[in-house]
């Protein structure tokens, strides 16, 4: 991606967060996401709380987590909190049905248990993120390491090209100590029935399909803020 197209992508990206935010009411428990658009709005939450916004947050990954208490953002527990008012999260891909690709960038365990917990789960894109139908991305899911090959296989006999995440050629383990198998299943026509065929395999911590998991989806598509709702 050239300078120009990367720098409208930020733009964009920053246009969502700071209108997902404006959501965000004092005395609120916020969840925040992981990604560099979820990141920008976790810095402008941080500005408002320098300027007198009372929030307490969870967070969906540990770098997140840092990221917020850095910018003075007190952050709690998520596994001691019962309900999150409000989370703003990223996504690899979404469609008008409000069905999400996320994780990507590896956090998804902890930001579906998240979105779960939401009120209101607000996500924020820019307009390269919406699709007709799921799938050009890769799946990403989270497996517990002695469940690997089983649930390769399992994936490949629903007809999923899977590929175990590596970083600099070593495997990548998430934050909570597990392995990412990226599947690719073409163009999902039913994600519903992939979410729960996926659902029902032993040793799957996590997929990225999230249905019926979100309130609203803030896509910034050059100046203009179109929300799906
Ligand atoms: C998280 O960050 C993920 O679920 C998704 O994988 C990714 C999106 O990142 P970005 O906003 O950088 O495109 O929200």
């Amino acid at each position: 991606m050239g300078v120009i197209n990367q720098n409208q992508q930020d733009a964009e990206k920053l246009a969502a967060a700071i209108a997902a935010v404006k959501y965000v009411k004092n005395g609120d428990i916020v969840g925040l996401g992981t990604g560099t658009t979820a990141t920008f709005a976790i810095k402008e939450l941080g500005r408002l709380v320098g300027e007198g916004l009372s929030i307490k947050a969870v967070a969906s990954s540990i770098r997140t987590e840092e990221l917020a208490r850095s910018l003075g953002i007190e952050v709690l527990e998520l596994g001691e909190i019962s309900s999150v008012d409000i989370s703003i999260d990223g996504a690899d891909e979404f469609t008008e049905a409000l069905d999400l690709i996320k994780g990507g960038g590896g956090a998804l365990f902890r930001e579906k248990i998240m979105a779960s917990l939401s009120k209101k789960a607000i996500i924020v894109t820019d307009a390269s993120k919406k699709v007709k139908k799921l799938g050009a991305f890769t799946l990403p899911i989270e497996v517990i390491p002695f469940a690997y090959q089983y649930v390769f296989d399992q994936i490949s006999q629903l007809n999923g090209k899977g590929k175990k995440r590596k970083t600099n050629n070593q495997d990548y383990i998430t934050d909570n100590g597990n392995f990412i198998i990226d599947a690719d299943f073409g163009l999902i026509d039913d994600p519903k029935a992939l979410s729960d065929a996926l659902n029902r395999i032993d040793g799957l911590l996590a997929h990225g399909l999230f249905i019926n998991l979100t309130s609203r989806v803030i896509m910034s598509d050059q100046s203009e803020i179109i929300i799906f709702e």
